[in-house]
């Protein structure tokens, strides 16, 4: 089995990973990065020095990062890019990533507006600084979900629907690349379709009922997250979770005989499913869509 190893940078992207740890998601090691030593669930923490130069300190321990990556298959680097350690040290810990040989992902946290100008502007500089040190990068636009929040919904509130977002794409690539899916996808599927340096984005959707798969994967797709147009898209992943009951095989095969009407003539096409009793009578999907963009405008 692949080994995974996901790698919260900085506050933001740590609690992110707590929420993964707090969500259940198996077979995967926890490592985080920052400056404070963790409060974090994770199964170890590199602190980093005090100085405020992040990128440099960071450079300072990469012994202690390339040791805690040791025989990973595939490294995912969760952090805010809003603020300076995030920025500063994930592009640091992607490097070490590529260093070892594992596939490298790049899950970057998109300030909301709110949080200022600055932030922002910080945000979209380091996505494109972490873009040259790994395979693909997930972008999280949070601002995005914002018309579908209550206006009175905090920020810290706004956070936590952003984590859920990213546990679930997450959770996704891991189940897929441990070979859970019923339909005989795995890990190197993964990297034809995210990699070679890709933006990807994810949306959710969910749906109950008859045609529900269709129902999930129009909702998937139609996510303000995904910011590319779906046409451009280069690679498509449709992961599909629920009970065996709501797996209906005919609908599930009319949904993904369709999806490449959707994509670029080109696109890297792979659909997945894990059985869970947990959902009860609902049906999630969830769409990882890959576009081969220059720069994060
Ligand atoms: N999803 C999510 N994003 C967060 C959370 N906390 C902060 N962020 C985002 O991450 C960005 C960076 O904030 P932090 O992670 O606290 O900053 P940092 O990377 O630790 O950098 P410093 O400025 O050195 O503290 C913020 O601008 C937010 O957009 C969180 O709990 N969940
Ligand atoms: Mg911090």
């Amino acid at each position: 089995m692949p080994r995974f190893k996901v790698v919260g940078v900085g506050g933001g992207g740590i609690n992110a990973v707590n929420y993964m740890i707090n969500a259940g998601i198996k077979d995967v090691e926890f490592i985080s990065v920052d400056f404070a030593p963790s409060m974090s669930l994770v199964s170890r923490h590199i602190t980093l020095g005090s100085n405020t130069e992040e990128c440099a300190t960071a450079d300072e321990h990469c012994e202690e990062i390339l040791c805690a990556l040791k025989e990973a298959n595939m490294v995912i680097v969760v952090a805010g890019m809003g603020g300076a350690t995030g920025a500063g040290a994930a592009p640091v810990v992607a490097k070490c990533s590529k260093k070892i040989g594992a596939f490298t992902v790049g899950v970057v946290i998109c300030p909301f507006s709110c949080e200022g100008a600055e932030r922002v502007e910080r945000a979209r500089n380091g996505i494109n600084d972490l873009r040259n040190s790994v395979d693909s990068i997930l972008v999280i636009p949070s601002e995005k979900i914002i018309d579908n929040l209550d206006k009175s919904t905090s920020l810290t509130d706004k956070f936590k629907e952003i984590d859920n977002i990213i546990r679930h794409g997450v959770q996704s690539i891991c189940d897929i690349g441990h070979g859970h899916s019923f339909v005989g996808a795995d890990f190197e599927d993964i990297t034809m379709v995210i990699g070679d340096n890709k933006f990807a984005y994810v949306g959710i959707g969910e749906a109950t009922g008859s045609n529900a798969p269709l129902k999930a994967f129009r909702e998937a797709i139609n996510s303000p997250l995904i910011e590319v147009p779906l046409s451009e898209a280069k690679g498509i992943i449709v992961h599909f979770i629920g009970d065996a009951p709501q797996l209906n095989l005919l609908e599930l095969n009319e949904t993904v005989m369709n999806i490449e009407s959707y994509v670029h003539p080109e696109a890297n096409i792979m659909w997945t499913g894990v059985l869970d009793d947990a959902m009860g009578d609902k049906l999630r999907a969830i769409v990882v869509v890959a576009s081969q963009c220059r720069d994060y405008l």
